[in-house]
């Protein structure tokens, strides 16, 4: 289900990532190794999948998909530095800082995330310039401070707190669900969708995103580094309070199970074009890596 989708995401990564050239191509040859070449390209698929319920051309559905996988790719660059989770590993190969330096990590992160918006700005991302302002201004809010980074303060605040079962759902929605949730909301913003079919996506993207995060924390308890191509068992090690931490395995997977079923009755609107987003729920929730 994701093969195509991912190839064809990583196609257009391929195309919209600068070249390697000139006295700065350090930088420019860490980010196409940060965005190339792994991942699963789930954030991409939501943006594909969301955009083809509005018939949505392919070419744009590449660049917006491309920006949200360098925002992400961006995250995991800087979330792997020694100064956050210092991870060696990250998609099956060693992390940016390894592979490279920790200076160009950290400018590698900041040319993706500025790439990202360069891209979304772009006219042959849409014709009409207010939704090419809407989508900068809806991803800056997922991945700002309202959210993706948000919410990784919030992770680093609660590594010497206990917070409770809501303050762990705010943090996840925040790091997690937010960019998720633009994937799906992506496609309707593109095709200038219902306020309902819009608000479907939204709820549809909510849900799986946490859904997506207890499933990594389950991943996390249970999974194998060499499977995972990253680190496991790191946050029980680092006692880092989670879903699986406060409910333990059986009930935070009923949870994820709940969640991604809530997701899928959202979807409840669209005909049989909706299909691969609601099977990639039961993906979410029962994937291995
Ligand atoms: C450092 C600004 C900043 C933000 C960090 C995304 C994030 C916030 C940290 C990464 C660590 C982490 C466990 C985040 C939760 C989201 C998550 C599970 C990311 C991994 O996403 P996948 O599984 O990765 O989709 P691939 O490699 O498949 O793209």
């Amino acid at each position: 289900m994701l093969a195509e989708s991912a190839a064809f995401v990583e196609k257009s990564l391929d195309a919209l990532l600068p070249g390697v050239s000139g006295p700065e191509s350090r930088l420019l040859e860490a980010m196409r190794y940060a965005a190339l070449g792994g991942g699963k390209r789930l954030r991409g698929f939501f943006v594909l999948q969301s955009g083809n319920l509005f018939g949505i051309d392919r070419g744009a559905l590449g660049r917006v998909a491309a920006a949200v996988e360098c925002i992400h790719a961006y995250s995991l660059v800087h979330d792997d530095l020694p100064a956050m989770d210092n991870d060696d590993l990250r998609r099956g190969k060693p992390t940016v800082h390894k592979a490279f330096d920790e200076a160009t990590a950290i400018l590698a992160g900041d040319g993706l995330l500025t790439l990202a918006f360069g891209l979304l700005a772009a006219p042959d991302t849409h014709g009409d310039p207010f939704v090419r302002c809407e989508l900068v201004s809806k991803l800056a809010h997922a991945s700002g401070h309202a959210g993706m980074v948000g919410g990784q303060m919030m992770d680093i605040a609660f590594e010497h707190g206990s917070p409770g079962l809501t303050e762990i759902a705010r943090l996840q929605r925040m790091k997690t669900a937010a960019l998720i949730t633009f994937s799906c909301e992506a496609g309707a913003i593109l095709g200038h969708a219902s306020a309902s079919a819009r608000a479907a996506l939204m709820a549809y993207g909510q849900e799986l995103g946490l859904a997506f995060q207890i499933a990594d924390d389950l991943l996390d308890a249970e999974g194998e580094t060499a499977q995972l191509g990253k680190a496991a068992g790191k946050d029980a090690a680092h006692g880092k309070p989670t879903v699986v931490s406060v409910f333990g395995i059986e009930r935070a997977r009923a949870q994820a199970n709940a969640l991604a079923g809530q997701a899928v009755d959202h979807l409840d609107l669209f005909d049989e074009r909706a299909d691969l987003l609601r099977a990639a729920a039961e993906f979410v929730v029962s994937r291995r890596v």
